[in-house]
């Protein structure tokens, strides 16, 4: 992986890098680049938000219960927000869809409408907000599959397998603020400086490592799991596997967090199916709101996304907030725990 730094040069802006690859593209309309341009004026505005969060009275739960069944923090309420009002007023999308809301979102009448669908989880880690744990906001976007602007928007228009995403990427709020996103042409980082207020390219084509050495899973879920994926577990923490040493283990609880430092560094997450809760036998994290879009991107930068069983892009949800579980990462160590998963090892 090539790291830019500013020092290097006058620092590409992600506006001129987008823009770049869409001259590349002959279908590119202008749409698409104007869609990630408000996007990440939305996270911009997180951001700025997300810094000042122990300055003003903004932590702490509303004390509402969301679609999860989990906690609202205030931050996720506003950082939804902002997404929705951001968004819905640009006329390229046709509906959108929140992991912090429970249905599809459509655009109100008075906006024109597009062809393009978000997906997003607003502030995905908000139980770690109260502790300046690095957070982030996580997106995929889709184009509609039915009759374009014209007919009402279908559930169906929403649920597609993740390979149809024609991008995807995140925000992660930490030391300092990153955007990775990939449109299947690469990986490509922009850190936010903020002094300009603009994300310039940081890390240029982001290669995951093919065998990692960190493996991220929370195991005090250990006793919830069965016997195949204890043995995966086993596996990455003996010195006697395929890398000849033991993993070390790395658990922020942030996915975007342990996401992102596994693609830098090497290494694979892990939410697997566990016993805890019969409401959620499939684990913790949603499809398509968390599971594809980091798909896609691990998978442009080399890496794999697995149930388990076979390619997170590939399954076709059933419902929006339909949950997953999820191996992810360095290819090699997700294709090891398909192994240990499916009972092949
Ligand atoms: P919150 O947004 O409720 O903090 O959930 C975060 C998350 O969806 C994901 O970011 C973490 O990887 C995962 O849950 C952590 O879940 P556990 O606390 O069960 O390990």
């Amino acid at each position: 992986m090539e790291v830019n730094t500013m020092s290097k040069g006058v620092g590409t802006t992600i506006t001129q890098h987008i823009l770049k690859e869409q001259r590349e593209n002959p279908q590119a309309t202008g749409a698409f680049t104007y869609l990630i341009n408000e996007l990440i004026v939305a996270a911009k505005v997180i951001s700025r938000e997300v810094n000042k969060a122990g300055l003003v009275d903004i932590l702490g739960s509303t004390g509402e219960i969301n679609i999860q069944e989990e906690h609202v923090q205030k931050l996720d309420v506003f950082a939804n927000r902002v997404i929705i009002e951001r968004m819905q007023h640009i006329g390229e999308l046709c509906c959108m869809g929140s992991e912090e809301v429970a249905d599809l979102i459509e655009i109100p009448e008075k906006y024109p409408k597009g062809d393009y669908i978000l997906v997003f989880d607003p502030l995905d880690g908000s139980s770690n907000i109260d502790v300046n744990v690095s957070i982030g906001t996580i997106f995929g976007v889709l184009k509609r599959e039915s009759s374009p602007k014209t007919a009402d928007v279908l559930l169906s228009d929403m649920l597609q397998p993740g390979i149809k995403q024609v991008a995807a990427g995140y925000f992660i709020y930490g030391s300092s603020t990153i955007m990775v996103y990939t449109t299947g042409n690469g990986v490509h980082g922009f850190t936010l400086y903020p002094s300009v207020g603009e994300f310039l390219l940081s890390h240029e084509n982001i290669r995951i490592p093919e065998r990692g050495k960190i493996y991220s899973v929370n195991e005090g879920n250990y006793n919830y799991w069965n016997e195949n994926t204890k043995s995966l577990i086993e596996y990455f923490k003996s010195k006697d596997n395929d890398s000849g040493r033991s993993y070390t283990s790395r658990y922020v609880g942030s996915l975007v967090a342990d996401f992102h430092r596994n693609l830098l560094k090497g290494g694979i997450f892990m939410y697997p199916s566990d016993l805890k809760d019969p409401k959620k036998p499939h684990g913790k994290l949603r499809l398509m709101f968390e599971a594809n879009p980091l798909a896609m991107v691990v998978g442009q930068a080399g890496g794999y996304a697995s149930d388990g069983h076979g390619p997170i892009l590939e399954i076709r949800p059933k419902e929006i907030h339909q949950r997953v579980p999820l191996f992810i990462g360095s290819k090699l160590d997700v294709e090891t725990a398909e192994a240990f998963i499916s009972g092949k090892n």
